[in-house]
């Protein structure tokens, strides 16, 4: 039984949407010269601005403005560049509130998310790369390391200013320019981090903000004036890219989805397993590439574990994003609503069992409610795909080997999770998962000095840590 708690609303007087949003080109906002879209509050369908699509003529004048000023970027020492990566490291500090804010009320996320997490996250990739920007020659990548040169970078709507640091932060440390997309549903952290970029007077050019669609997504890293490509998405768009610049000298790297394994072993701390699965699967509506989406669970345990976690899940709050006490916020989009409306009926008519506990849904906006399924096999789609949304498949297993093989059982490999007290099978169980990140005991967390990426359809090369480096950095291996 969840307590009643008063409204705890963030003000979100604290930031200023404008009308309407240009593109942010050569150090300026300018028109687009093709049409516009909307983007809307997910948790009331209220539209917010009017933001510019960036056709194929404005994404060519972001990469020459990208390229025109590569030469001087290039050129300045690193000890320069850091500068401007610690100063805005510290405005992103400095107006964290402004930035959280906005990012729940466009992305739907709730604010102890993007206040606690995404900002402070997103400020720290930036002060990390900061500090590699004068030690390059340090990194074990080359006695020389030189930029690529023009980066063109398409991310996701899930975190949408985190993967942007993501993306800008190492390729500016090293010395690239860079031409951002970011997704059509999530535009405007981008576009405040554009003014973030002239507050910290950083040359213009170095940093462009192309918003749109698809469209403009593929104008970008079909673009032939661009030497790198960085996107992370779905993997069907990752493999449509990977085709596109397929026999050109593009450096790519690929951050694509996942179906994590999410293992609990029967001498787990329960009670903190139970919080890691809850986080694993409910963190960001379960937006997250990493997810631990398959919950596998010793069998001796698994009736205690669903006893547990059916009743943390009754605790969840759903509702406001701007509600300080909300643990999960609004889906981003009706499409993606559809979506796991879509699959979780796909679970229920391929005979798994679905629960939710009883939650009042807002009546405007995008919600599904913490959903889990047990009975789950292999075979279901519910245990295959991604639903990217608040929907936990529970699989169980009996040894060690038979968790490795269902956890391994997938087209992805980006993470898991192993909850046992004992250190040895978390070293055996990790040398034995094909992820790229193996959490122990917890889930979800994330350090900019850890590398981040996967195996297999989840992409290739890592972002994060040195070797996030790599992949801005000519002949470099991460
Ligand atoms: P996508 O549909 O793949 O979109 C990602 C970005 O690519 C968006 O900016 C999108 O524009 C753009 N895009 C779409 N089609 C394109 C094309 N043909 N050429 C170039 N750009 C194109 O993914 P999504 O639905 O936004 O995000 C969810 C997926 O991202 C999930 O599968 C998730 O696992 C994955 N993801 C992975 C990671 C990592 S680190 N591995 C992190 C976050 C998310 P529009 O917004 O206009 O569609």
């Amino acid at each position: 039984m969840a307590f009643e708690y008063a409204p705890a609303p963030e003000s979100r007087s604290i930031v200023d949407i404008k009308p309407s949003y240009g593109l942010f080109v050569d150090g300026e906002f300018v028109d687009g010269r093709g049409t516009s879209f909307k983007t809307i509050n997910p948790a009331t369908e209220e539209t917010l601005a009017e933001v510019a699509e960036a056709s194929e003529a404005d994404v060519d004048l972001a990469v020459r403005a990208a390229r025109r000023a590569f030469r001087g970027w290039s050129r300045m020492s690193g000890k320069e560049r850091a500068k401007y990566l610690f100063r805005i490291a510290r405005i992103i500090q400095e107006r964290g509130r402004e930035l959280a804010v906005l990012e729940s009320i466009d992305n739907g996320k709730p604010i102890k998310e993007s206040r606690d997490v995404d900002v402070p996250v997103v400020a720290a990739h930036f002060f990390y790369y900061a500090g590699w920007a004068d030690k390059l020659e340090y990194a074990g990548l080359g006695p020389n390391p030189q930029p690529l040169g023009v980066a063109g970078q398409v991310i996701p709507w899930n975190f949408p200013l985190l993967m942007l640091a993501w993306k800008v932060a190492p390729a500016l440390a090293c010395g690239n320019t860079v031409v951002l997309k970011p997704a059509e549903t999530t535009p405007l952290t981008a576009l405040l981090f554009a003014e973030i970029c002239q507050q910290a007077d950083l040359p213009p050019g170095v940093v462009n903000i192309v918003t749109g669609a698809s469209s403009t997504g593929q104008a970008l890293v079909s673009h032939p004036d661009i030497d790198k490509v960085a996107f992370t998405g779905s993997t069907e768009v990752g493999k449509a890219i990977a085709r596109a610049v397929a026999g050109t000298d593009k450096k790519v790297t690929l951050e694509l989805g996942g179906k994590a394994a999410n293992i609990v072993f029967d001498d787990a701390p329960i009670d903190q397993a139970v919080e890691g699965i809850v986080s694993g699967i409910f963190f960001n509506q379960g937006h997250v590439c990493c997810a631990g989406s398959r919950l596998l669970v010793q069998e001796s345990v698994a009736d205690e574990v669903m006893a547990k976690l059916k009743r943390r899940m009754g605790t969840l709050r759903v509702g406001d994003p701007l509600d300080k006490n909300t643990d999960i916020g609004a889906i981003n989009s009706r499409e993606q609503l559809d979506r796991i409306r879509e699959l979780s009926e796909v679970g229920e008519s391929e005979g798994a069992e679905r629960w939710s506990p009883a939650c009042d849904l807002p009546t405007s906006g995008f919600w599904f409610p913490p959903t889990v399924f047990t009975g789950v096999t292999q075979a279901h789609r519910i245990a295959r795909e991604e639903v990217f949304g608040p929907v936990l498949s529970v699989l169980t297993f009996r040894t060690p080997a038979e968790a490795v093989e269902k956890a391994n059982n997938t087209p992805y490999g980006l993470s898991a999770g192993v909850w046992t007290e004992k250190g040895s099978r978390i070293l055996h169980m990790a040398s034995q998962l094909r992820a790229g990140v193996v959490w122990a005991n917890t889930f979800n967390k994330f350090d900019p000095a850890s590398p981040f990426g996967g195996y297999k359809e989840s992409g290739y090369g890592r972002e994060g840590g040195r070797q996030g480096l790599a992949a801005y950095l000519k002949g470099a291996q991460g």
